[in-house]
């Protein structure tokens, strides 16, 4: 592919963190590693400073981190066909202004036109992946790009360097302690088993720390800021604060700020266990090389549970990963600590296999590579 593309990504933040870390995290990995002039839209600056705090929420247009950066404030606007990139994508079905669609159509060469849909273990994917969809007026045809697991889908996000940053990273015997000091985590905390957890919240929370409290292996749980922020401020007798730390019995729940996306990958790395939820977290999980548990977005008739059991059958990292995790998204039985000890006997064996893992997922290709060669394939 020639490195003068342009890309536009139209991101539509809804109520989470994951639509915009998905979409930055693509964005800089599409300019980075194949050298395509990204301009990311996004409607909700707030949001998009939390994971990224060099966004300047009052600016129209900025560059970051070599990312031409618009605020999306309306579906209203003018657009030409020189204002059309020559790929573009709408991430998760977000409806893109219907001026700038109709200077698509005025483009001499069309642009390659993508949905970015969301990520799921389920067998039907490979059969959407890829399908073109016809615009019922104008001469544009759109494409559905499915991330996903087998060689039939889009594959997952992973930057290239991404596996050589994290060993560099944990063969540094100060890195880790400096960066939980970083966070406030005292060495005390530290030598425990620690846990990092996000989750939404709905999660098993207080029942989970009632097993951590009772249980023999003593447990670090390092909480971002906001989140299950009602559990954690019953457990701390306090509000869930940064800095707000408790012990009760064989647990300690600390609260941390909601670090920058980069970081967040540290502190996956950082910790024996990892409780993640959505898609992007989930994902990073994966990399991380650690146990983790997943926390799965509710959907109505719980179609969820079929997507969270669908990747545990792909996953395959035996029964108490699978027992904790169906409990812990409310589709299973089984009480706390008897989960939790059935859990932490295996996360040595868990945490064993996840190169194996990791390089099955990665055997077709990472996703920003597989959809600049589709884009190529179209051309
Ligand atoms: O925020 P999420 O719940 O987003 C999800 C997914 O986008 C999913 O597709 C969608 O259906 C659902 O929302 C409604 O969880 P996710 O995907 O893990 O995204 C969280 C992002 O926040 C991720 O990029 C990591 C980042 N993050 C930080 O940068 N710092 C932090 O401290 C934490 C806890 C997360």
């Amino acid at each position: 592919m020639s490195t003068s593309l342009s890309l536009d990504l139209f991101c539509k933040v809804v109520d989470n963190f994951g639509d915009i870390g998905i979409c930055w995290r693509l964005a800089r990995q599409l300019q980075r590693e194949h050298g395509i002039a990204v301009t990311l839209w996004v409607d909700d600056m707030q949001t998009f400073r939390r994971i990224c705090p060099q966004i300047d929420v009052a600016a129209e247009r900025q560059q970051v981190d070599h990312i031409a950066v618009r605020h999306w404030a309306s579906q209203e606007g003018e657009f030409s066909a020189a204002d059309v990139a020559d790929i573009v994508i709408e991430f998760f079905g977000c409806d893109i202004p219907l001026g700038y669609i109709a200077a698509m159509a005025q483009r001499p060469q069309r642009p390659v036109w993508l949905n970015l849909e969301g990520l799921s273990a389920e067998e039907w994917v490979e059969g959407c992946h890829s399908l073109p969809s016809k615009h019922p007026r104008l001469p544009l045809t759109k494409y559905f790009f499915f991330p996903g697991f087998t060689e039939k889908t889009g594959g997952l996000l992973c930057e290239k360097g991404l596996e050589a940053e994290r060993l560099a990273y944990l063969s540094d015997p100060a890195a880790v302690p400096a960066f939980l000091s970083s966070l406030g985590v005292t060495e005390a905390e530290a030598a425990a088993m620690k846990v990092s957890l996000f989750c939404y919240p709905y999660a098993p929370v207080a029942e989970l720390f009632a097993a951590w409290c009772g249980g023999e292996q003593s447990v670090t749980c390092l909480v971002p800021e906001g989140v299950a922020s009602d559990a954690v401020a019953n457990f701390l007798g306090q509000p869930a604060l940064p800095g707000a730390v408790r012990s009760q019995g064989a647990l300690t729940v600390r609260v941390l700020p909601f670090v920058p996306q980069q970081d967040y990958d540290k502190l996956l790395w950082s910790c024996d266990l990892n409780f993640v939820r959505g898609e992007d977290s989930w994902v990073r999980a994966q990399w991380a090389g650690k146990s983790f548990i997943w926390h799965i977005y509710a959907q109505d008739e719980n179609l969820h549970h079929k997507k969270l059991r669908a990747f545990l059958q792909r996953y395959a990292a035996g029964s108490a990963l699978d027992a904790f995790s169906l409990r812990w998204n409310d589709a299973g039985e089984g009480d706390w600590p008897t989960l939790w000890n059935a859990l932490a006997a295996a996360m040595p064996e868990i945490s064993a296999k996840s190169s194996d893992w990791q390089q099955k997922i990665l055997s077709n290709g990472d996703l920003a590579t597989n959809l600049t060669k589709f884009c190529a394939s179209l051309k």
